[in-house]
């Protein structure tokens, strides 16, 4: 499949087709795909390290740092430049490509931007790839990271516009899609996808992935997260999504954005190997790596070590990395 094949126009009752194939059909199709553009036994790896934390002012239903609940936090002010070094030090010797810098922040003002360039600056000087995913930005402050050298920006829809009230009063789909462009136009790579397991039926599930395929470039890098349900969160106690759902969600994710990594997201602690095994045959081949994302647990590095010796799979070296991402 050449560049100009991919498509943009994916139908919602196209997407739903996609869903509602026999599993092992749905898988078939998806490993095709996955084997057009990707090495498939190749997963890049990042790691995430909140650099503020909690007190945030949005409302997000599933978030633990929304300071609207009490969920027992301890909120943190932005971290100094060595405590970030060290953090990204300690993920590169780990074997992390790319290191991911987490705000808990609606937009970032434009003082706290240049503490973030400190930090982008100090973690491509290791000869990691960077991520931040700081909340809505302007075309000036996106500018001023392209300028800076981000490679990637995350900024998630989180879920289909039907269903975005439900979960975010605080912030329009619209907000979103606009940081989306500017971080487009700037020419910065996107990292973009969502949560599922929200209470969400699989229409919006296909609606979400309708979305990010039919934005007028693939986000490069389509995090889908499983709900991770913190205590006293409005999303906590819904009832759990059908593993054998995550992995359909997954396998529709590759075939719909056949260039883009597919990251099997937030949500690893709570899932078998065997389910982990069936994500990546499903064409994910990203994840996060480390034992805690942003606030809340994940699998320890050994064990992650020890699942992909035992499939056989192979951590992405930055250079590959950089070959998928250019
Ligand atoms: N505050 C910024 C924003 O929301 O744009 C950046 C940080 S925010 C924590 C990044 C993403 O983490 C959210 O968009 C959401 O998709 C994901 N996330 C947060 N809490 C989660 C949870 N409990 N389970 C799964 N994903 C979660
Ligand atoms: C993304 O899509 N998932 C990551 C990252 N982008 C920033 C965050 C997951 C957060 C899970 C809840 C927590 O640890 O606070
Ligand atoms: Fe704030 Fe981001 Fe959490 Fe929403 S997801 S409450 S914006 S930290």
């Amino acid at each position: 499949m050449t560049e100009s094949a991919l498509r943009h126009d994916w139908s919602l009752e196209q997407i739903k087709t996609l869903f509602a194939l026999p599993f092992n059909d749905l898988m078939f199709q998806a490993q095709t795909v996955h084997r057009q553009f990707f090495d498939a036994n190749s997963v890049q790896i990042s790691s995430l390290l909140s650099i503020k934390t909690g007190a945030c002012p949005e409302d997000c239903a599933y978030c633990p740092q929304s300071a609207k609940y009490d969920t027992d936090l301890e909120k943190e002010r932005l971290l100094p430049l060595e405590e970030v070094k060290q953090a990204a030090l300690n993920a590169k010797n780990n074997g992390a490509t790319r290191f991911c810098m987490g705000a808990a922040w609606r937009n970032p003002t434009d003082k706290n931007l240049d503490k973030v360039i400190e930090m982008i600056s100090v973690v491509k000087d290791l000869g990691m790839e960077t991520c931040v995913t700081l909340g809505m930005l302007t075309q000036q402050q996106t500018r001023r990271l392209k300028q800076a050298g981000l490679d990637y920006y995350n900024h998630n829809l989180d879920t289909s516009p039907e269903y975005y009230n439900d979960i975010i009063t605080t912030r329009t789909y619209q907000d979103r899609l606009d940081t989306l462009q500017h971080v487009q136009e700037e020419n910065i790579n996107v990292c973009c996808g969502g949560i599922v397991g929200m209470g969400e039926d699989e229409q919006d599930r296909a609606s979400l992935l309708q979305q990010l395929a039919n934005m007028p470039r693939h986000p490069e890098s389509v995090p889908i997260n499983l709900l991770v349900q913190v205590k006293n969160t409005p999303l906590y106690g819904k009832e759990a999504l059908d593993p054998l759902d995550f992995v359909r969600t997954i396998a529709v994710a590759r075939i719909l954005m056949p260039k883009s990594a597919v990251r099997l997201s937030a949500g690893r602690n709570d899932m078998s190997d065997e389910l982990q095994a069936l994500c990546f045959l499903a064409g994910a081949n990203s994840i996060f790596y480390g034992e805690k994302l942003l606030t809340t647990p994940n699998p320890v590095e050994n064990h992650d070590l020890e699942l992909f010796n035992r499939l056989g799979i192979k951590p992405q070296s930055v250079k590959q990395s950089e070959q998928s991402a250019a």
